[in-house]
């Protein structure tokens, strides 16, 4: 692994916040292990091996029955990993994949039967090269027939550029960590302001509000990301989803206990219903095609 990575933590707490029955983790990956799933040659990191044993493990400790594990850019298009903790899930594990312009329908059917419900289109420029935006629209035609959604990565002031190539998007996008706001411009900004307007215009379009770990400035117990998710799950609460984003990749400040990343959520969704929706209704309907 890379010299100054942080691995996850090695024995989160037991949360206080008890989770709703059939909560879904529907933001997570695998890291490896790499003797058996290697790390892409096209990587921009290396990671501690982080595989679907300890991810379920996590699972059952914070008290989820799902998880939705979307591909880490270190394995490339190599979805491999991925899959195989699918596979092993007994129905409990969904994925979202990363493919090229190429990929076949075999290979999407056999991604399908495996638990495969989406594409990632990443824009991060830290973690991938560019991809043109035609390939992606090109890979967004292609899924529709199995009914997957795309998953997207951006960050904030990238937003304006992306808005009319997200807007094309056909299915149900959705927008990861909240299109990664500035938390310190505030949720008065035009960045985020531009957020709130593409999800209220476009109904297709979903978003995480996830990772208080990542956006905070202030560090824990992220009180200054709090108003963000607010915003976001007072007006929409039928799109949004949560995850725990272990084994929280390229974190450089500190190291989040999952345990207490849970305790955080009656901060993020304040009544029953929306912590119904976030954590099990959405995700199933969206993940699991339950109505
Ligand atoms: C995340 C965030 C990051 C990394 C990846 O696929 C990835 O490598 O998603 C990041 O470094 O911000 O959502 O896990």
């Amino acid at each position: 692994m890379d010299p100054n990575w942080l691995v996850f933590h090695p024995r989160p707490k037991v949360p206080d916040f008890k989770l709703p029955e059939g909560a879904v983790d529907a933001h997570c990956h695998v890291f490896g292990p790499s003797p058996q799933f290697p790390y892409s040659p096209e990587r921009k990191y290396t990671p501690c091996n982080a595989g679907k044993d300890r991810l379920f493990q996590l699972r059952d400790h914070l008290g989820f029955q799902r998880n939705v594990i979307v591909q880490a850019t270190c394995h490339g298009r190599d979805n491999r990993a991925m899959i195989d903790a699918c596979r092993t899930s007994g129905g409990l594990a969904r994925g979202i994949a990363s493919v090229g312009a190429d990929i076949s329908v075999d290979e999407l059917n056999d991604m399908h039967e495996a638990g495969v419900r989406g594409v990632r289109f990443n824009f991060v420029k830290r973690l991938v090269d560019a991809t043109p935006k035609s390939v992606f629209l090109n890979i967004a035609a292609k899924i529709q027939d199995f009914g997957w959604s795309t998953v997207v990565y951006f960050e904030s002031q990238d937003l304006e550029d992306l808005q009319t190539f997200l807007i094309q998007l056909p299915g149900v996008v959705v927008v990861d960590h909240l299109g990664r706001p500035d938390v310190k411009k505030g949720v008065c900004h035009p960045d985020f302001k531009r957020f709130m307007k593409l999800l209220e215009h476009n109904e297709s379009i979903w978003t995480k509000v996830t990772c208080p770990e990542r956006l905070t400035r202030q560090g824990p117990p992220y009180d200054d990301v709090v108003p963000f998710y607010q915003e976001i799950v007072e007006s929409f609460e039928d799109r949004i989803l949560w995850g725990t984003d272990w084994p929280h990749p390229n974190m450089k400040s500190h190291m989040p206990d999952d345990g207490a990343l849970v305790d955080y959520i009656p901060r993020i969704a304040r009544t029953s219903t929306q912590l119904t929706k976030m954590l099990v209704t959405n995700p199933m309907r969206l993940y699991w095609g339950e109505t």
